[in-house]
C-alpha cells in the first residue's frame, strides 16, 4: 500500500489552556506521532510518505500537488481534540479531491473513537496504538484479514459504526519514528539553542493523580535505556540533531531508568543538548547524573504558589520542595522553566498574586501560566460529567458547540478574570530589567535572539486582554521571518 501521512496547520482557540501569544511562539515540532505510524507501515512493507504541511507552510492545494504525484492508496491525519475541527477541514478538502481511504488517529480516538469517525469523508480510526493495528488494517484492505480481525480499529460497515478493542501493546518494540521523512532543520522551540532539534517519547503513560492532567494513573510504559540512547544516536549521526525535548510527561519517573540512560549517552560520547520535563520530588543525585550527561533544561510542573491550590488539585508536592530543587538544579548549571496554573479550584486574585511573587522569588529561566481547564479525561472533567453537565468535548467533535471559554466552576475568578490574570503574570514576570538583561545575555544565535524579541514584543503590545479568535493566526517560523 502506498500510504500518505498528513499533517496539517491549526489555529489557535479560545477554549484552549494557552494564551494566543504563547501558541504563536511555541515552537515547530515535528510531528512526532506521524513518524512512528510511518516507521510502523514502512516495517510491515509499505511505502510511507510523511507532508509537514505546518512547517513547510503549504497550502491545501500544494499538498494536494504532492500527493497527486505519490498518488496514496490510503491518506492518514492525527486527531486531537482540541484541534479537530482543522484537520476535519483538511480531511474534507483532499477526500473531495482524491477519493481515496481516510484513516485517523491520535490521541483524541481514545476519548471520543464513534463520535470522531462519524463523518463520512473518515473511513477507519485507529484508536491507540498504530504498531499492530495499521499492518492488520493494511493487510485486511488487501484482503488478507478481515476487518473484524484487526484489534484496535472503529471503522463503518453497512451504514454501523463498529468497534473492536485494543489490544496493550509494549512501547518498547517500537520502531524509531521515522524522522527521514522529516525536514529536521527547520524545526524548534522557543528556548532552544541548537540545530538540528526534535523531540523525543521515551516513555507513555504516568501513574501520578493531578487533577487537571489527562495523563494521570495511565499506565506507565517506557522504552529500555539501551532501545531510548540508540534513537538519540541515529538522531545525532543520521539527522544531524544537536538537542532534543524529550517530551514524557515525567522522564524521571524511574530513577533506575535514567541514569542507566544518562551514563549511555555519557558511554557514547553523544554531544546532544537536552531538556525534559519532571516533578520536583526529583532525588539530587539523579539531577547531578543528567546535567553530566547533557541535560540543559528541566521543565518543571510547579502549578501554584499555594500550597492550599497544590493541595487541592492533588500534586502531591511542597512549595518547599519546589524552592530546594528549583535551587539545586540552577546551581547544577541547567535551566529551569516552571508550569503554573491560573484558575485552578479555590484559585482567587490573591493565590495568582502569590504564585507570581513565588515564581519570581524562584528566578525561573523560563515560565508558563497556562489557564486550568477540564480537559477530557481529567478528573476535574469526569466531575463535571458525573453531576451531569454536558460534555462540551463530545459536542465539539459532533459539531454541536463552537469555540468559547469553559465553565470553571471550582474558582470564583471569571474567565475574562482569568485570561486577564494569566496575561498579566506573563507580562509582570518578563518585564524585569534584570530578567531582561540575564536573558539577553545568555542568547546564543541572532536566530535565538530574534525569536525570543519578537515573543516578547508581540507580548507587550499585541496579546488581547481576553482570549478571542484569530482568524489569521500563524505560528512563528523563524525560517519564514
Ligand atoms: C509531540 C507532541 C506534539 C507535537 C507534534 C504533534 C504530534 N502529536 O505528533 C506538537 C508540539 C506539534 C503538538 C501539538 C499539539 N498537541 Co501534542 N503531543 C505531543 C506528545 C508530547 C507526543 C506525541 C507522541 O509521539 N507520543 C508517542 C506516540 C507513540 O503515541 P501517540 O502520539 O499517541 O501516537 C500513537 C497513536 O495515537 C496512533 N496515532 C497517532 N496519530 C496517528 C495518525 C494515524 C493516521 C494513525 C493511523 C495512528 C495514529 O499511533 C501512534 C503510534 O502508536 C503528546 C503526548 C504524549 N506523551 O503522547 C502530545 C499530545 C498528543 N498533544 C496534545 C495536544 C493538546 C496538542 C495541541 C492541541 C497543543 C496546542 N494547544 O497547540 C497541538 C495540536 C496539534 C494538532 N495538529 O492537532 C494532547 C492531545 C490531547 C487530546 N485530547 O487530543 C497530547 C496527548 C498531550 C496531552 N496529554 O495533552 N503535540
Amino acid at each position: 500500500m502506498k500510504f500518505a501521512l498528513i499533517f496539517n496547520p491549526f489555529k489557535y482557540k479560545v477554549h484552549e489552556e494557552n494564551l494566543r501569544v504563547v501558541q504563536k511562539y511555541f515552537g515547530m515540532f515535528p510531528p512526532l506521532s506521524l513518524a512512528w505510524v510511518a516507521a510502523i507501515a514502512r516495517d510491515a512493507g509499505h511505502e510511507v510518505t510523511i507532508i509537514d504541511a505546518r512547517t513547510l507552510n503549504l497550502t491545501k492545494r500544494e499538498v494536494l500537488d504532492r500527493l497527486r504525484s505519490f498518488k496514496p492508496d490510503i491518506m492518514g491525519f492525527m486527531m486531537t481534540t482540541y484541534m479537530f475541527v482543522d484537520t476535519l477541514e483538511w480531511i474534507n478538502y483532499l477526500k473531495s479531491q482524491l477519493k481515496v481511504p481516510v484513516v485517523i488517529g491520535g490521541y483524541n480516538l481514545r476519548i471520543y473513537p464513534k463520535e470522531s469517525i462519524s463523518y463520512p469523508q473518515i473511513d477507519y480510526g485507529v484508536i491507540e496504538h498504530a504498531l499492530d493495528t495499521i499492518p492488520h488494517l493494511f493487510e485486511a484492505l488487501e484482503g488478507r484479514r478481515k476487518l473484524e480481525e484487526v484489534a484496535g480499529l472503529v471503522y463503518k460497515e453497512k451504514g454501523h459504526i463498529k468497534l473492536n478493542l485494543p489490544r496493550p501493546v509494549e512501547f518498547e518494540k517500537f520502531p524509531n519514528p521515522a524522522r527521514d521523512l522529516l525536514p529536521n532543520q527547520l524545526y524548534a522551540e522557543f528556548p532552544t539553542e541548537r540545530k538540528n532539534f526534535t523531540v523525543m517519547i521515551t516513555s507513555l503513560g504516568c501513574p501520578y493523580k493531578c487533577d487537571f492532567c489527562e495523563a494521570g494513573r495511565s499506565v506507565y510504559n517506557p522504552r529500555s535505556p539501551e532501545t531510548v540512547v540508540n534513537e538519540m544516536e541515529e538522531c545525532f549521526y543520521k539527522y544531524g540533531i544537536r538537542e532534543i525535548d524529550i517530551f514524557d510527561y515525567d522522564f524521571t519517573i524511574d530513577k533506575k531508568r535514567t541514569i542507566a540512560i544518562c551514563r549511555e549517552m555519557r558511554n557514547r560520547n553523544l554531544d546532544i543538548l537536552w531538556a525534559c520535563r519532571s516533578r520536583v520530588d526529583i532525588d539530587p543525585e539523579l539531577l547531578k547524573e543528567m546535567k553530566e550527561a547533557g541535560c540543559g533544561r528541566i521543565y518543571y510542573g510547579l502549578e501554584s504558589g499555594s500550597q492550599e491550590i497544590l493541595d487541592g488539585i492533588n500534586k502531591g508536592i511542597t512549595l518547599d520542595q519546589i524552592r530546594k530543587t528549583v535551587k539545586y538544579t540552577k546551581e547544577l548549571g541547567m535551566k529551569v522553566l516552571g508550569f503554573f496554573l491560573v484558575g485552578a479550584p479555590g484559585e482567587t486574585r490573591k493565590t495568582v498574586k502569590k504564585t507570581l511573587k513565588f515564581a519570581k522569588e524562584l528566578d525561573l529561566d523560563y515560565v508558563q501560566f497556562s489557564k486550568c481547564l477540564a480537559k477530557p479525561l481529567t478528573p476535574l472533567w469526569r466531575r463535571m460529567i458525573e453531576k451531569g453537565e454536558r460534555d462540551y468535548w463530545q459536542d465539539w467533535i459532533l459539531a454541536k458547540e463552537t469555540d468559547r471559554s469553559l465553565p470553571r466552576p471550582w474558582t470564583e475568578l471569571s474567565n475574562k478574570e482569568i485570561d486577564r490574570l494569566a496575561r498579566w503574570a506573563y507580562v509582570n514576570y518578563h518585564s524585569r530589567f534584570l530578567f531582561l538583561l540575564k536573558a539577553s545575555l545568555r542568547v546564543k544565535s541572532f536566530k535565538e535572539f530574534k525569536r525570543k524579541f519578537l515573543g516578547y514584543l508581540d507580548m507587550i503590545f499585541s496579546q488581547e486582554n481576553v482570549s478571542r479568535e484569530d482568524d489569521k493566526f500563524v505560528a512563528y517560523h523563524e525560517e519564514r521571518r
